[in-house]
């Protein structure tokens, strides 16, 4: 366990995790100096701590005031000047995974990738606390880490969602099982290029020795070529050849191997798990269960009930034969082929929000093939525009709310209409989650107000 108590430490942006951090620390007798760009009276949720800490409001990202410990949030660079600066100065800088993790000594299990994240942790979390397991749930996903670990005598373990921005941060964060499900073109406004941005996933397996697991896809071009640094066990999953241990695909079956070569067959029947994509993610959701000694019953009736995740590929409508998808969570490119691959053409597609810088190009064929209007809205408008306008009529509006009005103008009994935006939201929403809400009301909104001849 880490000595707080006396130490001159910082907590950098004061979001849920900045917010959850500083209330841990002041319990331990610690002395802390939030930093963020927001001046102190924009932020919320301080109440009861204000007066024991030192708050400084719109923070440039520059001096530190000699800081011995810096925990720095996931949504702040750690490129930042005073961050990089207060390191030079002898600070110790680290993510708040790595500062939470100090505090515990139950097994970790982390989980991180480009896409399906959330939906692994999710459903496995279910498998785990159906099976008794206690499971901690975590991270990424939405709770701060050490907003669990502050109540670690009711956990049996700890799942983690892991982000590359959190995994940038840790130093000697060990996770007895580490799942990387894929890594594709995101954040590229914060990476130097898709190679620093998968160095930042593979540190998941930096700490593990062989008493360790990593479950890995073999499909995926840039966890192979990491692959060989990892020093724990191997269980690799794949859809379209065979593994000696880990999971695989066939005849519409998923099959686990454990090392002695014995397998055990599960079912992929369930709607919302539809798509090659969540074969992956129930694979190694399979994976990570069986190491666990869950038993098999709980983990198939556990995935023949799941519910799937609002905001993801969710039909949030059908109206006179419209379905309208709410897909806010595909935050980057590669969420948006995944979505585009599951519906059925013709589809109105609406897309844009904070540019991350990534490459288009990839959603090309997609796009001739199934969608029939392209709806651009956000600062990644004239991109987007720039990407597809040779391949689909497309209209640019400034509101969500418009956006929704084109959609309903141009849809036709049997399409679908779908946000997948590419992007994340915070040029125009306070989330994705916010994104999501506005485009469902607006949806509702519309169909009452004025049906069209074509509803
Ligand atoms: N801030 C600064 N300077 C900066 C950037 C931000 O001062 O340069 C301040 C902001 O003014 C704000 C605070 O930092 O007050 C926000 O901190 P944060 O962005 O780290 O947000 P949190 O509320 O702490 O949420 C974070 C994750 N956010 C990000 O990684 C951007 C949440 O993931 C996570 O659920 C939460 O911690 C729990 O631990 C969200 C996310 O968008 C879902 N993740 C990205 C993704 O999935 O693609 C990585």
């Amino acid at each position: 366990m880490m000595e707080l108590q006396g130490k001159k430490t910082a907590v950098i942006g004061m979001g849920g995790t900045g917010r959850a951090v500083t209330g841990f620390i002041l319990k331990r007798g610690g002395r802390v100096t939030c930093y963020d760009r927001k001046p102190g009276s924009e932020i919320n949720g301080l109440d009861g701590m204000k007066s024991a800490i030192t708050m400084i409001g719109g923070w440039d990202g520059n001096a530190l005031d000699n800081e011995e410990l810096v925990i720095v949030s996931p949504g702040v660079p750690m490129a930042s000047k005073g961050i990089q600066s207060a390191r030079q100065q002898g600070a110790e800088v680290i993510s708040e995974i790595e500062f939470a993790s100090r505090f515990t000594k139950k097994k970790i299990i982390g989980i991180t990738g480009t896409n399906g994240k959330t939906t692994t942790v999710t459903l496995l979390g279910q498998i785990l606390n159906n099976a008794g397991k206690k499971a901690g749930v975590g991270g990424n996903i939405g709770t701060p880490f050490i907003q669990l670990v502050e109540h670690d005598s009711e956990y049996g373990l700890y799942l983690l969602e892991l982000s590359s921005y959190q995994l940038e941060g840790i130093v000697s964060f060990r996770p007895w099982i580490a799942g990387l499900l894929n890594i594709t073109d995101d954040h590229l406004d914060r990476y130097k290029d898709i190679n620093d941005y998968a160095k930042a996933k593979l540190r998941i397996f930096m700490n593990q020795s062989i008493d360790d697991y990593a479950v890995i896809n073999a499909e995926d071009k840039y966890t192979v070529k990491g692959k060989r640094t990892i020093k724990s066990r191997p269980y690799c999953f794949t859809t379209s050849k065979r593994t000696r241990r880990g999971a695989y695909y066939k005849n519409g079956e998923i099959l686990f191997i454990d090392g002695s070569g014995y397998k055990t067959a599960f079912t992929l029947n369930n709607p919302v798990l539809t798509g090659m994509h969540n074969v992956q993610n129930a694979m190694a959701c399979i994976i990570v269960s069986k190491l666990l000694d869950v038993p098999d019953t709980v983990i198939q009736e556990t995935i023949n009930g799941f519910k799937g995740l609002p905001h993801r590929i969710q039909l949030v409508a059908d109206i006179r034969g419209i379905k309208y998808y709410d897909d806010s969570k595909a935050t980057n490119v590669d969420a948006v082929v995944v979505a585009l691959k599951t519906m059925a053409a013709p589809v109105i597609l609406i897309m844009g929000g904070r540019d991350k810088e990534g490459d288009y190009s990839p959603l090309s064929g997609l796009i001739r093939e199934k969608v029939k209007l392209l709806i651009v809205m956000g600062e990644a408008k004239e991109r987007i525009t720039k990407a597809f306008h040779d391949l689909v009529r497309i209209t640019p509006v400034d509101s969500m709310e418009s956006a929704v009005a084109a959609a309903v103008h141009d849809a036709r009994r049997g399409d679908s209409v779908l946000l997948s935006p590419a992007c994340s939201s915070f040029d125009m929403f306070l989330d994705y989650k916010q994104r999501g809400d506005m485009f469902t009301s607006a949806v509702t909104k519309m169909n009452g107000e004025a049906p069209h001849e074509g509803l």
